[in-house]
């Protein structure tokens, strides 16, 4: 898709990673890096948003297919639902999508994050196999239905396969239900050898992921990070760690040890490690991943959606933790709802107010936004991002849906307004890497997306029913 390259945009209002600042000029370099920054009048008659202009957030956490289910599994169906029950129902709707419905879901999502407050996306993918758990002719037939769909809504991809081997811990056998996801050390290594030119083509960003330590053995996971090292030096490597107290239970039960402890056991966790989730963590494993430099995968909303826990917020920011958010189930689609989200499971817990705040950032949601863009910047192994020099050229205008009281007094609190009290959270324009691929809230591509996911759906329920009916 082709979109309207900027090469350079003048900001009212814009957050950088210093604070707001007032009439910023930015002009982009053709790689969709801000090459220069200056604080005038526009000489060079830049584009001009009178809106307040954020940082675009990189979505660290994805697994699109789950988009086209949500709202699928609000129904209790045993006396006590869980994480665990939901998952079967998440396997049973795998074993229902073709490659052009994973696609089609991919495109419809993107589209919905882009107008989300996200410019970036990191796909954590694992439905590989075709349905009788057969690899496809092209083992990443589905992968490269992921890098259409980024490159038909223009979020900036940075795609994850996903090794899943075990159904638990000490290499279990895997079940029925995971046969679409399941791969040989030497198959998994084919398919990223095999990822490798189309997504250096498409300006893709590749890396890796051990599902868990549930579904790779240490043994692997090893192997794996030869791999990397080997094709795709320095690349992002992302893992599921502790986000329920049964993988906690089940771990100690294994070896004695804690998730958090068997990862930094076996492996050489830094900056560039993503551990989604990391929900339940003792002291010392929240200083651990503080230290690392590793980014923290957060999905609050799924997280709560699925009954997880809540997140050491404070105690991990006060240690200096970066973290990052994903929309994960992709139950929500909005950066400010999970940013929002986060924020309330601190307050409710600790029965406080403004709680994820600095004392030099003082309102709550631009320390949370400028945050997780850096954080997300992190996780998906892309350059630093924040509205300043060396960022990307990746940004989000924030409009108002009704007068709000506060907005003339303090121009600053439309990010506060946008996040707690949205109602309906509004963008307008969305630039990723100095293109323009969304326009006052539209994408050129935005009918086609939709019909094709409504499609899609139509497909996707008729099998549904008819499986249900056997
Ligand atoms: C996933 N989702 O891979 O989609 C997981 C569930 C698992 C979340 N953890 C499967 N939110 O962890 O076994
Ligand atoms: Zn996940």
């Amino acid at each position: 898709m082709a979109f309207e390259t900027l090469k350079g945009a003048h900001f009212r209002l814009a957050l950088t990673p210093d604070g707001w600042v007032r009439n910023l000029s930015v002009q982009f370099s053709p790689d969709g890096l801000i090459q220069s920054a200056a604080e005038d009048d526009n000489p060079e008659g830049f584009a001009v948003y009178d809106n307040p202009v954020v940082p675009g957030i990189t979505d660290l956490h994805s697994h699109a297919f789950q988009y086209a289910m949500a709202g699928l599994s609000e129904v209790r169906r045993n006396p006590i639902d869980s994480f665990w029950s939901w998952r079967d129902i998440m396997y049973f709707f795998a074993l229902t999508l073709s490659p052009e419905d994973l696609q089609a879901i991919a495109a419809r999502l993107y589209l919905s994050l882009l107008k989300g407050g996200y410019t970036g996306i990191v796909e954590f993918h694992y439905v590989h196999n075709d349905l009788d758990g057969t690899p496809y002719a092209r083992r990443e037939e589905l992968s490269l239905g992921i890098f259409e769909a980024a490159q038909a809504t223009g979020l900036d991809l940075t795609h994850l396969p996903v090794f899943y081997a075990h159904s638990n811990f000490g290499g279990l056998t895997p079940t029925e239900g995971q046969r679409r996801f399941i791969q040989s050390l030497d198959g998994y290594a084919e398919m990223l050898d095999s990822l490798r030119a189309p997504a250096k083509a498409a300006g893709h960003t590749l890396g890796i992921a051990p599902h868990s330590l549930r579904a790779a053995t240490p043994e692997e996971i090893a192997k794996l990070l030869e791999l990397r090292d080997d094709l795709i030096p320095d690349s992002p490597v992302h893992i599921h760690v502790a986000e329920q107290v049964k993988e906690v239970e089940d771990a100690l039960a294994w070896n004695g040890r804690r998730p958090v402890e068997q990862l930094f056991d076996i492996a050489p966790v830094d900056a560039r490690w993503c551990l989604i989730h990391a929900t339940h963590l003792d002291d010392r494993e929240v200083g651990m991943i503080a230290k690392s430099g590793a980014t923290v995968g957060l999905c609050p909303m799924t997280e709560a959606n699925l009954g997880d826990g809540i997140f050491r917020a404070t105690d991990y920011i006060a240690q200096g933790g970066v973290f990052g958010i994903g929309s994960d189930s992709n139950i929500a689609t909005f950066a400010a709802q999970e940013l929002q989200q986060l924020e309330y499971s601190q307050r409710l817990r600790d029965r406080q107010r403004n709680v994820l705040a600095a004392m030099d950032t003082p309102h709550v949601a631009a320390n949370l936004w400028n945050r997780a863009a850096q954080g997300g910047a992190r996780a998906s192994g892309r350059p630093e991002q924040g509205l300043a020099v060396g960022g990307m050229a990746s940004f989000v205008e924030i409009t108002s849906p009704e007068p709000a009281a506060m907005l003339p007094v303090d121009p600053e609190a439309a990010l506060d307004f946008h996040v707690f009290a949205g109602r309906g959270f509004h963008i307008g324009d969305v630039v990723v890497r100095g293109k323009k691929v969304i326009s006052d809230g539209h994408h050129p591509l935005e009918e086609k997306i939709v019909t094709d996911y409504a499609v899609a759906m139509a497909r996707v329920a008729e099998r549904l029913s008819a499986r249900k009916a056997t």
